[in-house]
Order: structure tokens, then C-alpha cells, then sequence
């Protein structure tokens, strides 16, 4: 069953040397499954194939930008065309017009946007226009949830409620934490406590409104409610993070699904078409501010490339034909459904959540409502399956902490695949 991985194996020697951990992103060192990560030589609809020509089912998606599958003939296409045109002019362009009106076809309350290069950077600008609109530097986070790797964000919660956070990385200043508030995600009680006694403190709540960052969680009716008011009331912003959502929860990402205006959303991943792109954007009274017009200073030599332009202009054509969306989503509740029937006839404590196009299988009895409960999911067991499921053709996210991607390339053959698999790694 093993599949060769020699090249792999030197591969990932060669680049310990040379890059932490042999990556260019600690996810992919596998360190939360163990064995060797497949050093990927190219990608094509829903295949991944190694260095050492391993085939797999791919469901990390390169992290959910792939919603139409790997190198989708269109999208490459547009690359190349562009491409042939100049890579990059940092001067405005037609495109960058025509991506921004497409944008906004989906999420309808990004009245104003501005292009950037990650998910990191729209995130981090987002929280700058807050911040800077509401001439206040505290902010709201929950557990859990991910929103890239800017100082203010990689701070976790202190010792109680009432404690200063604390930097969850060296190199990130003490003198920053105590402007992050980390609360657990879907309690509202806290998230009013808190705006209750330091409200005026803060410039906004960010929030993953469907969580990816810890596997696929459903925010509570009551969560959402609150999100939705007890910012505003007091004069703090609401920040969707739909890196990972927008696109995939629904069309128009969660604010779609829940029917929910966010004040400022940050996209990236889809809405690059695999191309380094990130998006920030929101109501005109807060974009506005932003520079040139406004005091509020973001740049960016590579923001709205003509390469990242074409490839997600290219995707979100595709997007908008009609049944795109019904596509993925009926192979993910195809996956859903069977994964559910193997579990209940193999008998093995595990459940499936799932949102639209992103789903997370946890080794506990229930589906967990915040990161304490995910943390408290058979982890050791979650690894197991990984490692089987990668042996027979199955590429999962290297993490239980991770949600899993389809495609519109994932078909039901793919899923048969995937299940027959699973049937034996679920009892690995
Ligand atoms: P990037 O800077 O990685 O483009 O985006 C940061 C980001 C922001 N917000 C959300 C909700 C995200 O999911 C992400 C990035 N997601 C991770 C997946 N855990 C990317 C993979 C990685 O870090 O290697």
C-alpha cells in the first residue's frame, strides 16, 4: 500500500537546508501528521501528482483557491494571455476596473476595494482602516480563528477574559497584545461583556463567519446576531475574513448564506484564481478614507498584477455561469453523505461538518462550537487517518485543524475513490 517517496524524501532534506522545516509555510511540513510531505511536480481538475508520480485526490485545493480544479483550461489561458501583454506595470489597468465590478457583483456591501497580494495583507489593511476610522486600536478576535500573519493577529487570549492577550510568536511586541482581545468563538455573552466595559476602546471584531482555521465551524444563530449588533452599537466596524469562505460558503460567501451586511470583508484565495491576490473592502465611508483620498496609507507594488488580475477575472466568469456552484456543492454533500455512512456502519466516534464547499471530519462525538472543543478531538487518530488516506490516493489537509476543499473537478468518480479509502483509513 506505501507509496514510493524516495524523491520526496531528498527533496525534503535538500530544503531543510535551505528553507525552516524544508517549506515555505509550516503547514506543509506535515509536522501535525508526521511522514514525508509529497513535494508536488504538477496539478490538473482534482489531481495532485508527486515528484515520485504518485497520483492523488486532492482536497486541500492549494487551500481553496481551486474551486474549479487545477490548471482549469480557461483560467491558464487568461495567465498566458496576459502574461504575453506585461507582467506587471504598477500603473491602473481595464482589468483591475472589470476584476473590481465582478467583485462586487458577489459581495455587493464591498461598495469600494482595494487589491493587495495575500489573504495577510487584506486582512492587516482591513484592521488598519478600522482602526483608522475609528481613531481607536483595540480589536476583537475569537479563538481559533486565522486572519494571516500581522503582528496584531498572532496574539492569543490571556489567562481570563479581563487579562491582556499575549504574543503567540516571538517578534511580535508585549506593547501590541494588550489591543488584541481574543474571545471564544460563538459566545456572545463574551463578546458583550466585553463591549460592555471596554466598548469604546474598540475599532472592530474580526471574525472567520464560517471557521476554516480550526476545521469547519457553523457560527450559532445567537453568535451571528450579536456580531451583527453589539459592534455597531458601539461604533466599532464589523470585518468578515472570507479568505476562505467567499466563493465557497456560498456565492457570495457567508454574508450570502446568513444575510448579513459586514462593514469591511477581506477576500483572497478564490478570488486570485491561484494567483497571489488578496481584496479588502467595504461600505464607501470607510474605503474612502483610505490613500489617496484618505489619511489611511496601504500600497503595494504587485497590488491588482495583471497576471493575479486575469487568473481571477478568468475564475469568476466561471463562477457566474449558471449551476457552478450547484456543481461543487453536490459533490461535497456527496462526500458528506458518504463519509456520514461509513462512519455510522464502521461505528467510529467521528463527525462531519460541512458549509457549501468546506468540510472538516472531527474524531469526536459531536461537532465542535469553539477551538477548546476541536482541540479536545482525537488529534493521534485524526493523524492515523491522514497517513492512510494519503497512502491509498487521498491528499487531505496535514491537519486536524483544517477544513477540506472540493472543486468542481471532483466528480462522482473521485468521490467513490475517496470513500472506498476512507472505509479502511477510518479504522487505521
Ligand atoms: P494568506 O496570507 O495565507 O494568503 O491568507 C491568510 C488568511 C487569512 N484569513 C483566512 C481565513 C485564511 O484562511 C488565511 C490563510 N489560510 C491558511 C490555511 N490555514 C493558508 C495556508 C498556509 O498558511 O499555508
Amino acid at each position: 500500500m506505501a507509496r514510493a517517496h524516495d524523491r520526496s524524501k531528498s527533496l525534503l532534506e535538500t530544503a531543510r537546508g535551505l528553507m525552516p522545516g524544508g517549506v515555505n509555510s509550516p503547514v506543509r511540513a506535515f509536522r501535525a501528521v508526521g511522514g514525508v510531505p509529497p513535494f508536488i511536480a504538477s496539478a490538473q481538475g482534482a489531481y495532485l501528482v508527486d515528484e515520485d508520480g504518485n497520483r492523488y485526490v486532492d482536497y486541500v485545493c492549494t487551500w481553496g483557491p481551486a474551486i474549479l480544479g487545477h490548471a482549469h483550461p480557461q483560467v491558464v489561458a487568461a495567465i498566458c494571455a496576459a502574461a504575453g501583454r506585461g507582467t506587471s506595470f504598477g500603473a491602473p489597468t481595464a482589468a483591475e476596473v472589470e476584476m473590481a465590478e465582478a467583485v462586487r457583483r458577489f459581495f455587493p456591501s464591498m461598495e469600494m476595494m482595494r487589491m493587495v497580494s495575500s489573504g495577510t495583507e487584506a486582512c492587516m489593511s482591513a484592521l488598519r482602516v478600522a482602526r483608522g476610522v475609528t481613531g481607536r486600536d483595540g480589536f476583537v478576535k475569537f479563538e481559533g480563528c486565522y486572519h494571516g500573519h500581522a503582528d496584531s493577529f498572532l496574539i492569543k487570549a490571556g489567562s481570563g477574559l479581563a487579562t491582556f492577550g499575549q504574543p503567540s510568536s516571538p517578534g511580535v511586541p508585549e506593547s501590541l497584545a494588550r489591543h488584541t482581545h481574543t474571545l471564544p468563538f460563538n459566545d456572545a455573552d463574551a463578546l458583550k461583556r466585553l463591549f460592555d466595559t471596554r466598548g469604546d476602546e474598540l475599532a472592530g471584531v474580526i471574525v472567520e463567519p464560517v471557521t476554516g482555521n480550526m476545521g469547519v465551524i457553523r457560527p450559532t444563530d445567537e453568535f451571528l446576531k450579536a456580531l451583527e449588533e453589539v459592534p455597531r452599537a458601539h461604533g466599532a466596524l464589523l470585518i468578515f475574513d472570507e479568505v476562505m469562505t467567499g466563493f465557497r460558503v456560498a456565492r457570495g460567501g457567508a454574508q450570502d448564506l446568513f444575510g448579513i451586511e459586514a462593514d469591511l470583508t477581506c477576500l483572497g484565495k478564490v478570488v486570485g484564481g491561484g494567483l497571489p491576490v488578496g481584496v479588502y473592502g467595504g461600505k464607501k465611508q470607510y474605503m474612502s478614507q483610505v490613500s489617496p483620498t484618505g489619511p489611511v496609507y496601504q500600497a503595494g507594488t504587485l497590488s491588482g498584477n495583471p497576471l493575479a488580475t486575469a487568473a481571477g477575472l478568468a475564475t469568476l466568469a466561471l463562477l457566474e455561469e449558471p449551476g457552478a456552484y450547484q456543481k461543487v456543492e453536490d459533490a461535497a454533500a456527496a462526500l458528506h453523505a458518504g463519509l456520514e455512512a461509513l462512519i455510522e456502519k464502521l461505528g467510529v466516534t467521528a463527525v462531519v461538518t460541512r458549509v457549501g464547499t468546506m468540510m472538516t471530519v472531527f474524531f469526536a462525538e459531536k461537532a465542535p462550537r469553539d477551538f477548546t472543543e476541536v482541540a479536545a478531538c482525537d488529534h493521534e487518530k485524526f493523524g492515523r487517518f491522514h497517513g492512510a488516506m494519503l497512502d491509498r490516493g487521498i491528499y487531505l489537509p496535514p491537519s486536524g485543524y483544517e477544513a477540506w476543499f472540493l472543486s468542481a473537478a471532483h466528480g462522482p468518480y473521485e468521490i467513490e475513490q475517496t470513500l472506498k479509502a476512507a472505509e479502511e483509513a477510518l479504522i487505521a
